[in-house]
């Protein structure tokens, strides 16, 4: 996609950070069209006849994470869907990229990013939010065991990206913690700073 016409944000934080979250407010205020990888990869998973889903349920479970493969074609073409329908062309790409070669391989193949969102969260309060949302979200990556190992996995693999973009000052860095409306705020304060409206 022509960096000129279409617009990249990525979204990134440790399980439970608020991405999800945060991502519905952005999406109100600043037209964004939202697409969570996480999402994308649970819906081809409970596709019907998915030659991918008890390899991506499999990966989810364990915290692990799925072949990039999988993930870019997903993203590329819930894209290409919304943009073929002439709505938006500013997509706020959720939990991904995960991994430094999922970075390099989007940017380089789909589209460059115009900046990072980076919600810092610490472990106990994403453990406390994650295991509440367990009581009600069925989500089979929700319990303790799954918890513990997408933690590890956001620390070995995933922080090395937001490291990298900081590198490349494209990180837009906002504490996590607190209230939904506090996150926000402090969001929305970042933005305006990067003359992101
Ligand atoms: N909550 C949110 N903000 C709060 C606040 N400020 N105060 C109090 N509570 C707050 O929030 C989590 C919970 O906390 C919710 O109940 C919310 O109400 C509450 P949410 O906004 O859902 O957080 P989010 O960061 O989106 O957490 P999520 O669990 O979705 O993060 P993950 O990164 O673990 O999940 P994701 O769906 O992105 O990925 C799941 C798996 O898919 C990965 O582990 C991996 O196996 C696979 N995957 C890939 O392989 N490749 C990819 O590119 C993407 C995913
Ligand atoms: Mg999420």
């Amino acid at each position: 996609f022509d960096p000129s016409k279409v617009t990249v944000l990525f979204i990134l934080g440790g399980p439970g950070a608020g991405k999800g979250t945060q991502s519905i407010h952005l999406v109100q205020d600043y037209g964004f069209k939202h697409l969570s990888a996480g999402d994308l990869l649970r819906e081809e998973q409970d596709r019907e006849g998915s030659e991918y889903g008890q390899m991506i349920k499999d990966y989810i479970k364990d915290g692990k994470i799925v072949p990039m493969e999988v993930t870019v074609t997903l993203l590329k073409n819930a894209m290409q869907r919304e943009l073929d329908s002439g709505k938006k062309s500013r997509f706020l790409i959720d939990g991904f990229p995960r991994k430094m070669d999922q970075a390099v391989f989007f940017e380089q193949s789909v589209c460059p990013s115009k900046c990072t969102i980076f919600l810092d969260c610490p472990e106990e309060v994403m453990l406390k939010r994650l295991l509440n949302r367990g009581k009600t979200s069925g989500r089979s990556d929700d319990n303790e065991e799954s918890i513990k190992k997408r933690f590890r996995t956001f620390v070995d693999t995933s922080m090395p990206v937001v490291d990298q973009f900081e590198k490349e000052d494209k990180v837009i860095k906002v504490l996590a913690t607190g209230s939904e409306n506090d996150v926000y705020e402090r969001l929305v304060e970042n933005l305006a700073k990067r003359d992101i409206h």
